[in-house]
Order: structure tokens, then C-alpha cells, then sequence
């Protein structure tokens, strides 16, 4: 059957967002963890992408803890990967804390070669067989991908010179555009000549939104033949992030219905509203399963809402959990809404002349929203200036 797998990232690259930072969290702890990693295998996700344990002594335990709790979960296969360098220490530490797979990495473009690894392009070729091919001699069946960092800045010759070397000992490939700098288009190219080169391993994609284009880019890999698609709660990652799990699902579910046998939809919004609660804020108004994305402040659209939501909300977001929507009452607000809200929410006994009357009035007074008061309030006053009673 056909299957896509949300590769979830929070763990890892999403603890290296600025917003952790922002929020004064810096990390999540075990428990939030714990009740992240429950709504995401209640969602349905198998892959889960942890740091290497040379991180540090706390992500080390919490990987570990993190490994055995997700067993007492479920019992589908899991796979908890550990995103290593590629070095036979940091992959038998790996190991030894649980993981049963490996993501690894290394970058070969220019500027790594001469900043980061400091290794001439045949030496990391080198390196990377050497390592990988003695990590599968030692482990015929563990899974373990390979990803050349900075991908989309790399000479497409010098990642065929680094896959054709490893391509014999790996089950993915993949392709992190690092620093969010591909289109649509140079994904489907690149796609397309690494299914072509390499037609046994399966691919990966991890795209970062520094341009805002990373889920148009995972629309675009999947397209292209991409199965396996890096993701996490919020899209939370290092700088401006990678898309979103829910983002992805929404999306791809739209071309692919087989994904909602696969997930379990419904608990998108839950797990984008479980996020909010753990950082204190609200679930980002980009993030599309949100509330947002159900919330109506013009009065045109309020208008339309209140008879057909098809109107304004094309999309099934009630189907990812997103289960009411919202019309807000503010400055924009028409009579339909303003007459409605009095009516219904407020149990006045207003007519429909008389909410066209006020409706005038509440324009008119608008100014004073938002300085201390809340656009319910100045309509109540009005509504009770204007002698409108109150029913029952
Ligand atoms: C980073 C690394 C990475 C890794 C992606 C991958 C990237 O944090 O810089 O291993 O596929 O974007 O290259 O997130």
C-alpha cells in the first residue's frame, strides 16, 4: 500500500527552535516529552527522530526513557532514530541507549568542506563508506539512513560521488535543504535523479522554511516519489523551522486520501493545542490546523458563515480535529453578526431594525476598542443605553 511516513523531528531538530528559547524553556523535560510523544503515536506516527547521545547526559536519558515508555504505547513497530554524525563512537552510543535505527549525516558542500567538517570531498567519501559500511557489516538489519547535509548547495556530482558510495549499506537517502534555499522545482530535479541513480533506497526530505517554502517543497518531493517526509509539532526547528506534522498531513491527505487510513486525523489540533499548552502560547496563526484557520472577522465573511461555512472554510479541518469554528466580534463586524450575537449569545430581546440601528452606533464607536475595552462590552453598553432588554 501506498505510505508516507512523517519522519517527527520535534525531539530533535525542534528542540533547537529559538522559540524554546524565547519562551524560556530552552528544553522540553521528560514529562512534556512524554505527553508529546503520546499524542503524536496517537496520531499515528511511527518515526521518530531523537538527538545523538553525545549531546549531553540529560537528552541522553531522556532518549532513553523516552524509547521504553514509547513501547508501553503501542504495539506497532517504532522506529526511534538517532540523528548521528557519522563516527563509529557517536553510532555504538546510539545503540546502546536503544534506538534501533540511525539518521546520519555529513555535509560535502563547499562550505562545509572548508568550516565545518574540514575534509576534502574524497576524504569524506571515504569516511562515510568506511563508517557506514562497517555500521552495516556489524548490523545487517538495523535501519540506518544517510543524508548529505546542505544538500541543495551541494554540487549534484559530489552527493553522487558520496551516495554511490554508500548507497550499497543504506535503506534512505536523504535530502535536507539546511538552510531553506530550494524551490519546487530543483526539488523535483533532484528527486528525480536521485530515484533514477539510486532506485533501491528509498528517499527523504527535511526542508527548512527560512524562504517560507518548505511544505510547498514537501508537496512538490512527495509528488515526485519522496516517502518519507521530516516533520514536527509546530514545525518547530532550528531558525524559522521545517513544515509542520499537521501542515504535512493536511496537505498531503488532500492528494493522497490512502493518509487517513494511515493517521489517525482527528488528533492534528489536539496535538498543535497540546504544544500551546506545554509553551504557554497559542498555536501559531501560519500553523493550518488551527482555530485560525476556522476564525471569521469581516462582516462580509461573517455574514456568509453564519448560513454556509463552505463559503469562507474550503477545507475539512473538522476532520483534523479542528471541531468548531469561530466568528469573532470586532471592529469589522457587520449587523448579521452584531445581531446574532445579541440575539443568541446574549439573550437580548433585539429585533432585526434595531441591531441595524446599533450596528451604526457600535461603527461609530470603534475607536474605543481595543484601549481597555473588548468589543462585547461597548456593544452591551450601547445595546442597554438604546433601553434593549434583557430576556427571561
Ligand atoms: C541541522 C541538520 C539538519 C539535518 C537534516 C538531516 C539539516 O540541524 O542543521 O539530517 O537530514 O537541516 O541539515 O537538520
Amino acid at each position: 500500500p501506498y505510505r508516507i511516513e512523517i519522519i517527527d523531528t520535534t525531539f530533535r531538530d525542534g528542540q533547537q527552535s529559538p522559540l524554546l528559547f524565547d519562551t524560556g524553556k530552552y528544553r522540553f523535560s521528560l514529562e512534556e516529552k512524554k505527553l508529546l510523544l503520546a499524542g503524536l503515536i496517537e496520531l499515528g506516527v511511527t518515526h521518530f527522530e531523537f538527538f545523538s547521545p553525545v549531546v549531553g547526559k540529560a537528552e541522553e536519558q531522556d532518549v532513553r526513557e523516552l524509547i521504553a515508555y514509547a513501547q508501553t504505547l503501542t504495539s506497532r513497530e517504532l522506529h526511534c532514530l538517532a540523528h548521528c554524525r557519522c563516527n563509529l563512537e557517536d553510532i555504538q552510543r546510539a545503540l546502546e541507549v536503544g534506538c534501533n535505527g540511525l539518521n546520519l549525516y555529513l555535509g560535502v558542500s563547499p562550505l562545509a568542506q572548508q568550516h565545518n567538517a574540514q575534509k576534502s570531498l574524497e576524504e569524506s567519501v571515504a569516511l562515510a563508506r568506511e563508517v557506514i559500511r562497517a555500521t552495516r557489516q556489524a548490523h545487517p538489519d538495523l535501519y540506518i539512513r544517510f543524508s548529505a547535509e546542505d544538500a541543495f548547495r551541494t554540487p549534484l556530482e559530489d552527493i553522487f560521488s558520496l551516495y554511490d558510495a554508500v548507497y550499497p549499506y543504506v535503506n534512505t537517502l536523504g535530502m535536507p535543504d539546511t538552510v531553506g534555499i530550494a524551490e519546487p522545482e530543483d526539488v523535483v530535479a533532484v528527486v528525480t535523479q536521485l530515484q533514477a541513480r539510486y532506485p533501491d533506497a528509498r528517499l527523504e526530505c527535511h526542508f527548512h522554511n527560512d524562504r517560507g517554502l518548505a511544505l510547498a517543497n514537501v508537496n512538490a518531493a512527495v509528488r515526485a516519489g519522496v516517502r518519507y517526509v521530516d516533520a514536527s509539532i509546530w514545525g518547530l526547528a532550528e531558525r524559522s523551522g521545517i513544515p509542520s506534522v499537521t501542515g504535512v498531513l493536511f496537505n498531503l491527505s488532500k492528494r493522497y486520501p490512502e493518509i487517513a487510513a494511515q493517521y489517525n486525523l482527528s488528533q492534528c489540533y489536539p496535538l498543535n493545542v497540546l504544544m500551546a499548552s506545554i509553551l504557554g502560547t497559542l498555536v501559531p496563526y501560519t500553523e493550518p490546523v488551527s482555530l485560525t484557520n476556522r476564525t471569521h472577522t469581516a462582516g462580509v465573511h461573517q455574514k456568509a458563515v453564519l448560513s454556509e461555512k463552505r463559503v469562507y472554510e474550503a477545507h475539512s479541518l473538522h476532520d483534523f480535529g479542528v471541531d468548531k469554528n469561530q466568528l469573532l466580534l470586532g471592529p469589522l463586524s457587520g449587523w448579521n453578526l452584531i445581531y446574532y450575537y445579541l440575539k443568541e449569545v446574549e439573550n437580548l430581546a433585539i429585533d432585526k431594525d434595531q441591531a441595524k440601528r446599533l450596528t451604526q452606533e457600535f461603527k461609530a464607536h470603534t475607536h474605543q476598542i481595543g484601549r481597555g475595552k473588548r468589543p462585547e462590552e461597548l456593544l452591551l453598553e450601547l445595546a442597554a443605553a438604546q433601553g434593549i432588554p434583557r430576556l427571561s
